[in-house]
């Protein structure tokens, strides 16, 4: 499995080649793999200079199953069913007949009757992927996990470790979870997350797909704008409905009238359109909720004085939650009486968040809910089940209706940014300083 090659593999080659049959750099002129035979050859001017991954299991559920059931090797599988009753995901070979994630069970079974249908075993996926996890993190200390099959890999930095580029180690990756876990996976490799992200989905399944920076814009100029992670449905039928399809009409619309037309999400679109994402790896994910209490000076029992309370924490939430990318889908809200008994009040919210306007909105609701009128001494609200905002899609800065929220709450950032926290409020912020 390594390469035979290592005078091509040295991450100043200028064109990489690699054999996807072995994983082996080999000379980018040869016509099969000198290690393996292998004609299957990956060519790509700047293979070996791009360190940015995503990689994402192949019908991960389903191929946990087929592992560990050979007989079900060539037989169209669908894991899925119970509460719910839709697939969690399909084979690909039971996609071929048009079954896919989410579907509703009985409409898979319509389209393939001859499917295995198999209940999910979360215990089993988990152990699975707690291996995968490890194989990665034996790669490279960057690896941010985004759900429970597919994670960013930064492998810059570490080539001279490995003694090969960051293909090439990526490529034995792909062997190892082969070999050593039994399921197979896909590699997106570029130079950022955005662009690695679209990669790993191009090739699937076993694929290795790259897309180098020079291509990048061209690339990316005949694809619909709903490729753009968190562009959903509402936001994509508004841009159309502005005249706006392809990416391409994003990378020539001038940024200031995007910025002007959408705010924030207008400049965010526009960059993207252009390959352009600085967003870090980040394995920083051991947070596992980001939260804000006050101890008031005087027990408070009014409900208006609460709720007055509760807007800067939700800023602080806000703002710490943002500065680490995440989003948050549960919303707690907790109270403690002035007798110390606590309670503690939690909600699902229809999507991730990042924006204290929601936060606020949604534990003021918990707090309608919770609080019976007695004195408290404290009041904390927090998120949790926390996301990468990215990858979660971030639905809500992207619809349309609360775009107007994101932005006004991204020039709020700005400006504290510039002239710090204290500064800048909102006049709910300004009505009653924080404090505890
Ligand atoms: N999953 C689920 N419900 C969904 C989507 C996914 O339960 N609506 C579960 C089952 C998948 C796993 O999460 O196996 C990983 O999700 P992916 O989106 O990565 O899908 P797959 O790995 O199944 O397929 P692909 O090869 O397209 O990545
Ligand atoms: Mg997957």
């Amino acid at each position: 499995m390594a390469p035979r090659n290592l005078a091509a593999a040295s991450p100043k080659a200028k064109a990489g080649a690699l054999c996807r049959g072995c994983g082996g750099a080999v000379d980018a002129h040869a016509g099969a793999c000198p290690s393996c035979g292998g004609r299957r050859i990956l060519r790509h001017p700047e293979l070996f200079s791009l360190s940015v991954a995503h990689v994402d299991c192949d019908a991960f559920y389903a191929s946990v199953e087929k592992r560990d059931n050979p007989a079900l090797a060539d037989r169209p599988v669908i894991v899925g069913g119970g509460r719910r009753g839709v697939v969690a995901t399909a084979c690909y070979i039971a996609r071929t007949y048009g079954v896919h994630s989410a579907m509703p069970m009985f409409k898979a079974l319509k389209a393939c009757p001859d499917a295995v249908v198999i209940r999910p075993d979360m215990a089993k996926y988990a152990e699975a992927a707690r291996r995968i996890r490890a194989l990665m993190e034996s790669l490279t200390p960057l690896v941010q996990p985004v759900s429970i099959d597919e994670a960013f890999l930064d492998l810059t930095g570490v080539e001279r470790l490995h003694k090969a580029p960051a293909a090439v180690s990526l490529a034995r990756l792909q062997a190892r979870i082969s070999s050593e876990v039994g399921v197979t996976a896909s590699v997106g490799l570029s130079c950022n997350k955005f662009l690695a992200k679209i990669a790993s989905d191009l090739d699937k399944p076993r694929g290795f797909s790259v897309i180098g920076r020079a291509e990048a814009q061209t690339f990316l100029a005949d694809k619909p704008i709903g490729l753009i992670w968190g562009v959903g449905a509402a936001l994509s039928r508004k841009l159309a409905a502005d005249g706006l399809r392809t990416i391409g009409q994003l990378q020539t619309a001038d940024p200031g009238e995007l910025a002007r037309r959408y705010g924030e999400i207008g400049l965010r679109l526009s960059r993207l359109a252009r390959g352009e994402d600085d967003r870090p790896v980040n394995p920083e994910r051991d947070a596992k909720s980001i939260s804000a209490e006050t101890t008031f000076e005087t027990d408070i029992s009014e409900r208006g004085a609460l709720e007055d309370s509760l807007w800067p924490l939700c800023e602080k939430v806000s703002r710490r939650i943002k500065e680490q990318g995440l989003a948050g889908r549960v919303a707690v809200l907790k109270l403690k009486r002035a007798d110390f008994s606590t309670l503690t009040r939690r909600t699902t919210l229809d999507h991730p968040t990042q924006l204290a306007g929601t936060l606020f909105d949604t534990g003021r609701a918990l707090l309608a809910k919770a609080h019976d009128g007695a004195p408290c001494r404290l009041i904390g609200i927090g998120l949790c089940d926390l996301e990468d905002a990215a990858v979660a899609g971030q639905p809500e800065l992207f619809a349309p209706d609360d775009a107007r929220l994101a932005a006004r709450e991204a020039a709020l950032d700005a400006l504290r940014a510039k002239f710090g926290a204290r500064v800048i409020g909102t006049g709910r912020g300004l009505k009653k300083p924080e404090q505890g």
